[in-house]
């Protein structure tokens, strides 16, 4: 039998990881011939609830999950784990300023940068999905001076994935019929999905959509649909998002296909003119763990402009919690 692996997920009593957890005991990240050891870390209050989420594990009797740990020590739940999945963050309370949840959440991503950094296996994958998802990863890496930038990511995969989704739905194809999608930017409104290398079954995705349509009913429809599904449900999305951070992962651990690229949120190195050190999403490939950023696209003053909005906001949003490195 193979070792089991050990994979944490904060925030393990939230909505979220509802969906992830099992997920994950289902062997949908690494196979099913995998197991697991799953690490749980949650904040004291929360732990009765998480209490109800383990006996739900422990009642599925999954064959891979060997074993679960549970914590509100992030040094416990980080030991010697090779993936993580940095899900709990702090929601926005009642008369709560978008600063105010930024630096709330801030301090949370750099207690866990830093344990991270002391005790996670030195080759670990950490996927930061909690909000603001890229400047939560940025905090999370300078506090993790022992570990590299590439052991992080933040989650843009749901963005991708909706991006797929509401072009093969317009085109009247299968999404595995959509490849080179790209969501460049933020994870929050001001992200960009764009069309522009888009293929829809071989062909130019903007030979086959009208622009208008692209501007006027693509992009917003992608920067807004958390939103939506927030409205219609009552609940921000979780099962979708679950489904992401498990896409995200995998590409990460198993590679991109050969003819295709994803959108992941990674430390920028200047590409596209991207002022180096944001966490920005590009278009990505992958190959035996490593990412490396889609060059040499063409990008118009259309393009140009919205990759900018996105930059000024992420510029901002670290300049608001620079004092945390
Ligand atoms: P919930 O509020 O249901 O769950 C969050 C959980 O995190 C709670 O159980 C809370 O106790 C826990 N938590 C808070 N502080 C913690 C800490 N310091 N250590 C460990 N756990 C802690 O939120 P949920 O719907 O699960 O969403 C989780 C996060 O994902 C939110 O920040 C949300 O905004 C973000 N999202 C990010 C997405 C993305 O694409 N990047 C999409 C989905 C989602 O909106």
């Amino acid at each position: 039998m193979k070792t089991p692996i050990h994979i944490a997920v904060t925030g393990a009593a939230g909505q979220i990881s509802y969906s992830l957890l099992f997920r994950l005991a289902a062997g949908l990240l690494l196979g099913p011939d995998q197991p697991i050891v799953l690490h749980l870390l949650e904040i004291a209050p929360a732990m009765p609830i998480l209490k109800g989420v383990v006996m739900e594990l422990q009642d599925c009797a999954s064959p891979l999950l060997h074993r679960i740990v549970v914590t509100d020590d992030p040094l416990v739940a980080f030991k010697n784990v090779d993936y993580a999945f940095l899900v709990g963050a702090r929601p926005r309370g009642p008369g709560m300023l978008r600063k105010d949840l930024l630096e709330v959440n801030a301090e949370i991503f750099a207690v866990q940068g830093r344990a991270l950094d002391a005790v996670a296996s030195r080759g670990v994958k950490v996927l930061v999905t909690g909000n603001p998802a890229n400047t939560n990863a940025l905090i999370a890496i300078k506090n993790a001076p022992g570990l590299k930038p590439e052991n992080f990511s933040c989650m843009s995969r749901l963005d991708h994935n909706r991006a797929i989704s509401h072009l093969a739905e317009k085109c009247g194809v299968l999404a595995t019929d959509i490849k080179n999608m790209t969501v460049w930017g933020n994870h929050s409104c001001t992200q960009y999905p764009d069309l522009h290398h888009a293929k829809v079954k071989g062909q130019d995705a903007l030979s086959l959509v009208p622009k208008k349509w692209f501007i006027e009913d693509f992009i917003p429809t992608v920067q807004q649909r958390g939103t939506e599904v927030l409205t219609a449900r009552g609940q921000s999305s979780a099962a979708s998002a679950a489904n992401a951070a498990i896409d995200q992962m995998r590409t990460w651990i198993f590679g991109t296909d050969t003819s295709d690229w994803v959108s992941m949120g990674i430390l920028s190195d200047g590409s596209y003119g991207i002022e180096a050190g944001l966490v920005f999403s590009y278009p990505v490939t992958v190959l035996n763990g490593e990412v490396s950023i889609v060059k040499g696209l063409d990008i118009n003053e259309f393009s140009l402009q919205r990759l900018r909005v996105s930059e000024a906001e992420l510029k901002e949003e670290r300049d608001a919690v620079r004092y945390l490195f």
